[in-house]
């Protein structure tokens, strides 16, 4: 069967200061992100081979296939292995800015504006009751773009949504540095936004 390994964070654990704190990132990381890591094991291990050969982007976006006991772990740790990954991707030492290229278009067919769309994308993300994600998707239906909240780990792909950008607003992503002020959070993870690496989810997903 596939084991899934813990995968590695592209920078240090000190390179997204002062945004996010370098000890909110190794606890989120090695901690966190092993967890669910270890738990979607553990859950692949109880199914048939047939779901064991596939990657976890492809069950998560089959879930009813998935027998019906082992639904709930692989939605939460299985979304958490894979949403996680992408949070580490999505952010730079050298990330912020606006985008360019054709997310932009995107962005600015479905949104108006970059303005617009981060507007509202830290309004709704913000507002997520509890542990969730704001996401910027793709959806394959439309051929669009569009924002997304979702809850505790649960994927965009279990409803056939591409994930392209997520912020994570369970508090373990933010509390140490910001405790109750999930604003300014996400106010600051704007400035970390890796777009080439957006850029080229979002060209591989059209293509
Ligand atoms: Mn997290």
């Amino acid at each position: 069967m596939n084991k899934y390994e813990l995968p590695s964070v592209p920078y240090s654990y000190d390179a997204l200061e002062p945004h996010i704190d370098a000890k909110t990132m190794e606890i989120h990381h090695t901690k966190h992100h092993q967890t669910y890591t270890n738990n979607l094991n553990a859950a692949i291990e109880k199914c048939s081979q047939d779901i064991q050969n596939k990657d976890v982007t492809e069950i998560l976006s089959n879930l009813d296939q998935v027998p019906v006991e082992l639904r709930g772990a692989i939605n939460f740790n299985g979304g958490g292995f894979d949403n996680h990954r992408i949070f580490w991707n999505n952010l730079s030492p050298n990330g912020g800015g606006e985008p360019g290229g054709s997310i932009s278009d995107a962005i600015n067919s479905s949104f108006e504006s970059f303005a617009n769309f981060k507007e509202k994308f830290s309004a709704a993300t913000i507002a997520i009751q509890g542990s969730g994600w704001g996401w910027l998707v793709y959806n394959p239906s439309s051929r669009k773009v569009e924002y997304k909240s979702m809850p505790n780990q649960t994927s965009p792909r279990t409803e056939g949504l591409v994930p392209l950008l997520g912020c994570d607003v369970w508090e373990h992503a933010y509390y140490l540095k910001y405790q109750n002020k999930r604003p300014d959070y996400v106010n600051a993870w704007w400035n970390l936004i890796n777009w080439d690496d957006v850029s080229s989810r979002f060209d591989k997903v059209r293509s």
